[in-house]
């Protein structure tokens, strides 16, 4: 996770010598209406579908280019929301992967990055994202605070990802303003992977939920690769289930996605 986040700064330190927020802003997509991520979790089947290609775990999944197939039929399959990630570097991901995806569909894009300077944040909205992650293991409250804040501003939702205990502090001083939280079974340190997260913090973040008066929804993201542990985390009071492995290895994903959400 260092060397990820090391990358990522000289990533946006460069990219911001070349693209300017102002010519971000002049974007089709900067002043388009967002989608509720938030809405469509809770009135939909909750399955939010990842499009990628690789992952620092299991290295090449899918080397598909085809994003507009992959991305219309998991939407066509069911699926609430879209995650699309943008890294290269460890995912195999474009930014243009997300405008596309947006240019084609009607559903909630998560784009799935991560994020360290409003710089990502005026570019996710430049490229069609509803909604933005924010993940507390690599954030400081300040900068968490900070980067939420410009979010609500530029009009996209927030996805908060906590992987530990401790990190509920985090939830705690920023409930108010996000719009859901996700525990990541997968410990970016070890890439190990425990549902038994999800249910071990459940309880924790609806106490937050209710103390912050702030109705966000509530989400279980990665190794999810069977029906029945969705049910049980749906039983438990999960709301959203974040999928990307098992529908990319599949030759067909949205088929995949199909069969999963029947
Ligand atoms: C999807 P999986 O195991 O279904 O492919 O997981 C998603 O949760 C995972 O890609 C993810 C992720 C992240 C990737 C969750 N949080 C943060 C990059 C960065």
């Amino acid at each position: 996770l260092e060397k990820i986040i090391l990358h990522k700064h000289k990533e946006v330190a460069l990219l911001k010598k070349e693209i300017s927020i102002e010519s971000l802003k002049q974007k089709p997509f900067f002043n388009r209406k967002t989608i509720s991520f938030k809405n469509a979790i809770r009135n939909g089947s909750g399955i939010i579908a990842e499009f990628k290609r690789k992952s620092p775990s299991k290295g090449i999944i899918n080397d598909s280019v085809d994003v507009i197939e992959i991305t219309q039929g998991y939407a066509s399959a069911g699926a609430s929301a879209l995650s699309v990630l943008t890294d290269t570097e460890f995912f195999g991901g474009q930014i243009s992967d997300l405008e596309i995806a947006r240019s084609y569909n009607e559903i909630p894009i998560l784009r799935k990055d991560f994020m360290i300077d409003e710089f990502q944040i005026y570019r996710a909205k430049a490229s069609g994202a509803d909604l933005i992650l924010l993940i507390a293991a690599v954030l400081s409250p300040k900068k968490c605070l900070e980067l939420a804040q410009k979010a609500k501003e530029l009009n996209l939702e927030i996805l908060l990802e906590i992987h530990a205990e401790e990190e509920l502090e985090q939830v705690k001083e920023i409930a108010h303003l996000v719009d859901a939280v996700g525990v990541n079974n997968r410990n970016l340190k070890t890439f190990t992977v425990d549902i038994e997260e999800s249910m071990r913090l459940f309880d924790k973040i609806q106490k937050i939920k209710q103390g912050s008066k702030n109705d966000f929804v509530v989400i279980s993201e990665s190794g999810l690769s069977e029906v029945e542990t969705v049910l049980k985390l749906k039983e438990k009071g999960f709301q959203g289930f974040l999928m990307g492995e098992h529908f990319m290895k599949h030759q067909n994903p949205a088929k995949a996605c199909k069969e999963f959400i029947e």
